[in-house]
């Protein structure tokens, strides 16, 4: 059985991910890494191990490492790309200064690494639609720039040393349950509670803004089928392109309104938000992930959204 500790597991991704590793592999097994700023939910302390776990801390993590024998880290300690922008070196400190830390760690006690990368590795050069897996990446944010950096890194430790690094391109993540902060592909998210409380949802980002988002259900399975991935049918480690869907604000307002027809919007654009989006590709090529280690998502605009509003209505209790 596999010993895994979830760097970030308050976070966004972490707090899902923890629940469903802890449900495939047994409560014991999976310790809840969070830093204080940040706690740990009730459900999490008490479902599991758990400890303070901050990435830029090497002696923290190697210990954690040694009591738990842990073999695999899920590293999901972040700052996401709107928020990295004015906190820059913050940004680099947990994004690379972390990352080497963590690799060094799983070089010297064997362990297998999950980082993820993002959309936002590309940029303002790299091809805009069908993005291929193996491209040019100059992206112009320290979020991307710290996920180039992360990629390649992976790269070194798994050709240098050996070490088990696989990652995953994350698109936009939607999820009715711990929601994101400081992305650029957050209003994907913040559109369906504005629509379930039925207040008016202010877009940040213009009408034709096109970007790849999943439903967090499928990021899940990315994230544990390629950590259970052959590792001899993988030939990228860096990380791989994965896709679900593409959509700009007006097709997920016309989805959102099928399901709440009061559902109202307006335009208010974020500058920082949309010069970066803008930066992004439209839409991924996964064709290397699905080749290689299976991916496939289960969920596309339609039945995410009928999804998420059923689910916010219950976590609402609104009718
Ligand atoms: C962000 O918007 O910064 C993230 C991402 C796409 O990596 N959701």
């Amino acid at each position: 059985m596999k010993k895994i500790l979830v760097i970030g597991a308050t976070g966004q991704i972490g707090s899902e991910l923890t629940t469903e590793l802890r449900a495939r592999y047994g409560n014991n097994n999976v310790v809840a890494g969070y830093i204080p700023s940040a706690p740990l939910t009730e459900a999490l302390a008490e479902s599991g191990p758990s400890a303070i776990a901050d990435v830029t801390d090497a002696k923290q993590i190697a210990e954690i490492v040694d009591k738990h024998q842990i073999d695999t880290v899920y590293n999901l300690a972040a700052l996401l790309s709107a928020v990295g922008e004015k906190k820059p070196l913050l940004a680099w400190h947990i994004q690379i200064d972390g990352v080497l830390n963590l690799l060094e760690i799983a070089k010297e006690k064997n362990c297998a690494v999950f980082t993820p990368s993002s959309i936002g590795a590309f940029g303002n050069s790299s091809p805009k639609d069908n993005t291929p897996q193996d491209t040019i990446q100059r992206p112009q944010t320290i979020y991307g720039i710290s996920k180039v950096t992360t990629e390649l890194l992976s790269d070194y430790y798994f050709h240098k040393y050996g070490v088990d690094t696989r990652s995953v391109r994350f698109p936009g993540l939607i999820s009715y349950v711990t929601p994101p902060g400081g992305g650029t592909t957050d209003y994907a998210v913040d559109i369906y509670y504005s629509a379930v409380k039925g207040e008016k949802f202010v877009c940040p980002l213009q009408a034709g803004t096109f970007m790849d988002m999943m439903y967090m259900p499928d990021a899940l399975n990315a994230c544990v089928q390629l950590m259970e991935a052959d590792p001899s049918k993988l030939i990228h480690r860096n990380a791989f392109n994965i896709a679900a869907m593409s959509f700009d604000p007006e097709m997920i307002a016309a989805e959102v309104k099928k399901l709440v027809p009061d559902f109202q919007m307006e335009y208010q654009i974020d500058e920082l938000r949309q010069k970066i989006a803008n930066s992004w590709p439209n839409s991924l090529d996964d064709s290397c992930a699905r080749e290689e280690w299976g991916w496939k998502p289960q969920y596309d605009l339609t039945s995410m959204s009928q999804d998420m509003i059923e689910k916010l209505k219950i976590k609402f209790g609104i009718k």
